[in-house]
């Protein structure tokens, strides 16, 4: 799949990438209403990675459904809608317009864990309680929830386990890691907004640290694991850890073919292992 927010909302990487052989199309999160992000600018590619403050801009769910997805459905791709919102009541509403949605959103991705979503006092992903609230809340969406979590704290494994107890039905692991940098000439942070998120293969370590630790704590809950992948082994190593598919993010802006080459990648790895399929790899750990 597509990691959220590194794929716009459409169809914008089917000429490189057919989009209904990909697992599905994750769009960057959107809130009930439109939002217009933070300053650019946004991006700043940093050693290993990628630092961004994008800010959650979108033109809000109920424009995505009317002008954006029928250009995704038009592919032939699965879609995932990935909502976020600055209150409980917001991600409620999100789920009630994404109620009547289409059958190709397949699943909504309830993004908890945004590193820029300012003034609402910390990443909703580092509360146990309001977590498991925040799914709750979602119900009204009629499809499967996958609860997207943050690096950012030592309590993912309780998170996690209050959420799946909340609804959610998988869980999407990690997002971004709180990051800073600073442009060497003025010395004023490189991004618009200050600080941001860092993805890429710097934290892929991280990530595969999470699947794991969130794995041997709940082995029934599926995982959607994401963060720094740009090689099949990268990929190969978040399922071997206990992940059931896998997202990839920054490794598309240098690369949008990356889909496909480790898509590819997983098929080859899995008959070099003598499985039947991709998902034998889940879980091959020896940990
Ligand atoms: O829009 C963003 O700035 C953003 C989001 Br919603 C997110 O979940 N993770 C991230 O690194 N950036």
């Amino acid at each position: 799949m597509t990691a959220a927010g590194t794929a716009g909302y459409g169809a914008e990487f089917h000429p490189y990438v057919d989009l209904s052989t990909i697992g599905a199309v994750v769009t960057k999160s959107l809130a009930p209403y439109e939002w217009p992000g933070n300053p650019a600018p946004r991006l700043h590619p940093v050693r290993a990675g990628m630092m961004n403050s994008v800010g959650l801009q979108g033109p809000g769910i109920g424009e995505w459904l009317e002008r954006t997805l029928p250009e995704i459905i038009a592919t032939g791709a699965d879609v995932v809608c990935s909502i976020w919102g600055r209150s409980i009541e917001d991600y409620r509403a999100a789920a009630e317009m994404l109620a009547d949605a289409p059958d190709s959103v397949v699943a909504v991705e309830v993004n908890l864990s945004c590193p820029n979503l300012e003034g609402r006092g910390g990443i909703f992903a580092h509360d146990p309680a309001l977590s498991a609230e925040v799914v709750a809340a979602t119900a009204a969406c009629a499809r499967p929830r996958w609860a997207k979590l943050s690096p950012n704290t030592d309590r993912i494994v309780e998170v996690a386990r209050a959420v799946t107890e909340a609804g959610a039905e998988a869980l999407t692991l990690v997002n971004t890691l709180l990051g800073l940098t600073l442009d060497p000439s003025t010395l004023r942070p490189t991004l618009g907004n200050g600080g941001g998120g860092l993805s890429g293969p710097a934290i892929h370590p991280i990530a595969v640290r999470a699947v794991a630790d969130v794995r041997a704590a709940l082995p029934d809950v599926p995982i959607v694991g994401v963060g720094g992948i740009a090689d099949t082994f990268d990929a190969v190593e978040l399922m071997a850890v206990g992940a059931s598919a896998v997202q990839i993010g920054t490794a598309l802006f240098a690369e949008p073919t990356a889909l496909a080459r480790v898509r590819d990648g997983l098929v080859v790895e899995a008959r070099r292992r003598g499985l039947s399929s991709v998902s034998g790899l889940t879980g091959l750990a020896v940990l």
